[in-house]
């Protein structure tokens, strides 16, 4: 007869107060956080799911400051791909998507394959990224918090969007620049390399990316060719602040 008592010790035991404070909040957070840099992972309201979803907009809705080619390749061919080889990678290691939430997979990435990391990765973040752009006019300013708290960790909104243009023109080959927030409640602007992201338990900063563009050369080259910086100044035009605020709003 199974010793719920005794099984209930062990639990506590062995997860530690992190696995209390989870279990208490009914967090889906399921004490594999070995690292508590990785409690903001689960905070979110919902994970991100493992199957490319929807684009939200129509391949031309962002011209003329994302072109409908570039839209179509980078959603149906590079990001269908991240997805498609994510799926592999989940098979053949045994991830079990029901019980693993994408971001866990990404707080323990260094358990895993190069396979797993570049398109675990590379599916998060473009999933991401197409929700922060929008066609519309509405929702192009932060929340009056999220000014405030961005205020309070770089002096400006202006001074913030320069720092992250800053990291965004500067990383060296391809990857991408985060808006993070970290475990200590801070905004940092950081880049990573390749599909890494500040979820990763291998990422050099690591923390909640409240924002992020891509810079590699197939979010751009079409229409902007070697003008990264042009592609940069650009997106702020059609970065939907109203999502970033209510990320972050409901995570903090
Ligand atoms: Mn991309």
């Amino acid at each position: 007869m199974e010793n719920k008592y005794f099984n209930r010790r062990e639990f506590l035991k062995s997860t530690g107060k992190a696995g209390i404070a989870a279990s208490i909040a009914g967090n889906a957070l399921s004490a594999i956080a070995e690292n508590n840099s990785h409690v903001y992972t689960n905070r979110n309201t919902e994970g991100t799911p493992y199957k490319q979803q929807p684009l939200p907009y129509a391949y031309n809705a962002l011209e003329p400051y994302i072109d409908a080619a570039t839209m179509e390749l980078h959603y149906s061919k590079h990001a269908a791909g991240y997805a498609k080889n994510l799926a592999e990678a989940v098979a053949a290691e045994n991830v079990n998507p029901e019980k693993t939430s994408l971001e866990d997979l990404l707080g323990n990435i260094s358990r895993y394959s190069a396979k797993m990391r570049n398109n675990a990765g590379g599916h998060y973040n473009h999933e991401l990224f197409w929700k922060l752009m929008t066609p519309t006019d509405a929702g192009k300013i932060p929340s009056e918090k999220l000014k405030t708290a961005i205020e309070k960790d770089f002096g400006s909104l202006e001074a913030f969007k320069t720092q992250f243009s800053e990291a965004a023109k500067s990383r060296f080959g391809s990857g991408w620049a985060w808006l993070i927030y970290t475990n200590d409640k801070k905004f940092t602007v950081a880049s990573t390399p390749n599909q890494d992201n500040p979820l990763m338990n291998i990422s050099e900063v690591k923390g909640f990316p409240v924002l992020a563009i891509d810079v590699w050369e197939h979010a751009y080259y079409l229409k902007y060719h070697n003008l990264r910086a042009d592609y940069i100044n650009a997106w702020w035009n059609i970065l939907n602040w109203q999502y970033v605020s209510d990320r972050w709003g409901n995570m903090v």
